[in-house]
This record gives structure tokens, C-alpha cells and sequence, in this order.
């Protein structure tokens, strides 16, 4: 038997981040289509994390990037995101849109494009020390598109010297997480391609260095939770980006396209005690044809609800089965887990918590999407590159 006030104790403490750039504008690379109402600034990013997290009660934080987030006083920001009751979460750092990261940026073969990437990484920290932000995501753009085009190991030393002057500014507390990405700029080799690069270079660099689980950073029909299962058995798991895919890296909504799989990742981050702070559970999505906040909304609903069907499930009766080599009543243990309609339940912790129990609704009766439309004209939109 689960234990029903236990888990509901578990959700309320739920932290999913949303990402800064989720709330601007985005598209692909044939079209971005513009929304009427988007952010023109961080300031208003904020202002609309804001939004999601008192319809959901479980989006407390927000990520910036790097520069798309450039402001002159991070600590203000930090302070303005506090007024609306968030904080400023993981800094994402971006060294793949100036034209000197062309061949790359930290594994570039030019040791003065190198120098000006790990510039950046550092500068990351220092706007980490300002807001008072735990995590450095890393996520390089890094590799090749020709077999021969760049020496790829010398480009694994380059990236192993980078990332140890950048570890070795991280302050007490500060972490370093390494996200890894099958392909996409580069085509031939990518310089982090996989979770086992990512984790030996963590291995190297020490405690403070994680591996981020992008979901859609992998290649189609792999067992994305068993690579959580196994970085969390090494204690390297330093956190998700969520998003879902059916093809590459899509950045849909999380649990859009296979809400099965994001339970059954939710249940090895369960089974392993990573529903803890230290793995940072955050959405990174574009919402290129809908309404960007409801989706954020919805997407961050998709998170709680595989985790309430995670934890669930049976672990006394799913051990027994395992134990009496039941094979078919321990998957059943599991998919009765999965086939519970967990609503209910949500709504009732969602009311305990003071937050409405239908988000969606909430937020779409509560005006904020015609008032930005009606008040935010005029001005860039904030957008891929602004
Ligand atoms: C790369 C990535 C990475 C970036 C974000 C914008 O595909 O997943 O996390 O920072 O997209
Ligand atoms: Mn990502
Ligand atoms: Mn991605």
C-alpha cells in the first residue's frame, strides 16, 4: 500500500524551473512566428513566471541564458523576480551565437576564441554570485560536420581544460551542470555527444560537476531512464530539462508526446532518492505555434503528474513481485502506478496548497494574457538571439 499522505506531502514540495526563453518568442529555423503580448525583456519574462508559478504553485524558479538575459544589475533582478514571489534559478550559458563560435567555442581550435567562451563561462559566475544561483548549465554547440575537419581528441582536451578553470572558479555551494546533446548544430561528431562523456568528464572535474538529462538530446529508442537510473546510482545526476519529442530535439511540451516515458523516468528519479533538491527538475521548451504561458502551465501539470503516478507506485508489492520472479504482476504493479488518473489527487493537494485546482482555467479567467497583449506594445520581443 502507498502511503497517501506521504505522497501528497512529496508533490507539494515539487520545484520545476522554467526557462527564461520559453516565454519569448521561437520558432524554427524557417519561421519564427511572432505572439502578440510576448516579453520584451527579462523584467517581463519574470513577470510571467510569475504568472505560472501562483496558478501551479510548483514553478518557484526561473533560468536565464546568457546573454539573452543581459541586464545591467542582476542583483536587482534577483530582488524584482523575489517581489513576485520567484527566484532566479539555473544560468544557462550561450557560446554558440557569436560568429567567432563558428567551428566551435571552448574546443575551437583557436586558442583566443577558447579564451573568449571560458570568458563567458566565468562571467556566468559572476552573475551567479549577483543572483544568488546554485547552477551553471553548460551546453555547448561544440563539433564537427566532416570526418577530419578538427582533431577530436585535441578538441576532448581543449573542453577538459575549459571546464576545470571554470570548476575551479565555482564558489562554495556553486555546482556545474554539463548537458549533453547527441547533435544538432554539428553534424559529424559533437564534442558532448552522450551521458558518458558528460559523466567522465564530471569524474574528472569532481563533486561539484553533475550530467543535465535533456530529454530530447538522445537518439530515437534509447532508455533515457536508465541512463537516470545509473547517473543517480553515481550520485552524478545533477538535473532534467524537460521537454518531449518525436522526432529530434523538438522542445514540446513535457509529456506531450510520450507521457509514459516521462513516468517512467519520474519512477527511476523516485527509486533512486533523487526527488531531492539536488537533482534541479527543469522544463526547456519552445512553444512555437501556442500560446506560450498556458503551455509553460500545462507542461509544468505534465511534470506533476507523472510524478504523483511515480510515487504511486507499490514499491512493497512491485519488490515482491521482482522477488517472486512474477514478471508480469511486477509490470502490472507498475502500469497500475501509470494507469491511475491522478487528477483528483492533484486537485486536492493543489487546494491545500492554496493554489486553484485547475491551473489551465485559472489562469485563462485571470485576464493576464489580454492585459500583456493590451500593455506590451511597442519595444523589441524577446526572442532566439534578443
Ligand atoms: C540545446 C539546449 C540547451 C540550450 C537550450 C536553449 O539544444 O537544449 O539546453 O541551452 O537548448
Ligand atoms: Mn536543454
Ligand atoms: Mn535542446
Amino acid at each position: 500500500m502507498t502511503d497517501l499522505a506521504a505522497v501528497k506531502a512529496a508533490l507539494k514540495t515539487q520545484a520545476v524551473e522554467t526557462p527564461s526563453w520559453a516565454y519569448g518568442n521561437s520558432g524554427t529555423r524557417f519561421k519564427v512566428f511572432a505572439q502578440a503580448g510576448v516579453p520584451r525583456s527579462p523584467w517581463e519574462k519574470l513577470q510571467d513566471a510569475a504568472r505560472v508559478h501562483a496558478f501551479t504553485g510548483v514553478a518557484p524558479s526561473v533560468a536565464l541564458h546568457i546573454p539573452w538575459d543581459t541586464v545591467e544589475d542582476y542583483a536587482a533582478l534577483a530582488k524584482y523576480a523575489e517581489e513576485r514571489g520567484v527566484r532566479l534559478g539555473t544560468i544557462n550559458s550561450n557560446t554558440f551565437q557569436d560568429d567567432a563560435y563558428k567551428l566551435g567555442s571552448i574546443c575551437h581550435p583557436d586558442a583566443a576564441v577558447r579564451r573568449k567562451a571560458v570568458d563567458h563561462l566565468l562571467r556566468c559566475v559572476d552573475i551567479m554570485d549577483a543572483t544568488g544561483s546554485r547552477d551553471l548549465k553548460l551546453w555547448f554547440a561544440d563539433g564537427t560536420n566532416y570526418p577530419g575537419q578538427d582533431d577530436v581528441r585535441a578538441r576532448q582536451d581543449r573542453l577538459a581544460e575549459g571546464l576545470a578553470e571554470v570548476y575551479a572558479r565555482l564558489g562554495e555551494g556553486q555546482r556545474m551542470l554539463l548537458e549533453y546533446k547527441l547533435f544538432e548544430p554539428a553534424f559529424y561528431t559533437t564534442d558532448v555527444p552522450d551521458w558518458g562523456t558528460a559523466y567522465a568528464h564530471c569524474l574528472r572535474l569532481g563533486d561539484k560537476a553533475r550530467v543535465v538529462v535533456d530529454t530530447g538530446h538522445h537518439a530515437p529508442g534509447t532508455n533515457i531512464e536508465f541512463i537516470v537510473a545509473t547517473l543517480l546510482r553515481e550520485g552524478k545526476l545533477g538535473g532534467f530539462d524537460f521537454n518531449s519529442r518525436f522526432y529530434a530535439d523538438d522542445d514540446l511540451m513535457a509529456g506531450a508526446a510520450d507521457p509514459f516515458q516521462l513516468f517512467r523516468i519520474m519512477y527511476e528519479v523516485v527509486r533512486g532518492g533523487g526527488f531531492t533538491s539536488e537533482v534541479a527538475f527543469m522544463l526547456d521548451q519552445c512553444h512555437n505555434i501556442e500560446p506560450k504561458i498556458p503551455a509553460i502551465i500545462r507542461s509544468v501539470l505534465n511534470v506533476q503528474e507523472a510524478t504523483a503516478k511515480a510515487l504511486l507506485v507499490d514499491r512493497d508489492a512491485l519488490a515482491e513481485a521482482q522477488a517472486s520472479e512474477d514478471v508480469l504482476g511486477a509490470n502490472a504493479v507498475l502500469m497500475d502506478a501509470y494507469a491511475t488518473d491522478v487528477r483528483p489527487l492533484l486537485r486536492e493537494v493543489r487546494e491545500e496548497m492554496g493554489v486553484d485546482p485547475d491551473p489551465m482555467a485559472a489562469y485563462a479567467r485571470s485576464g493576464w494574457a489580454e492585459k500583456i497583449v493590451a500593455e506590451r506594445v511597442g519595444g523589441e520581443q524577446a526572442g532566439w538571439g534578443a
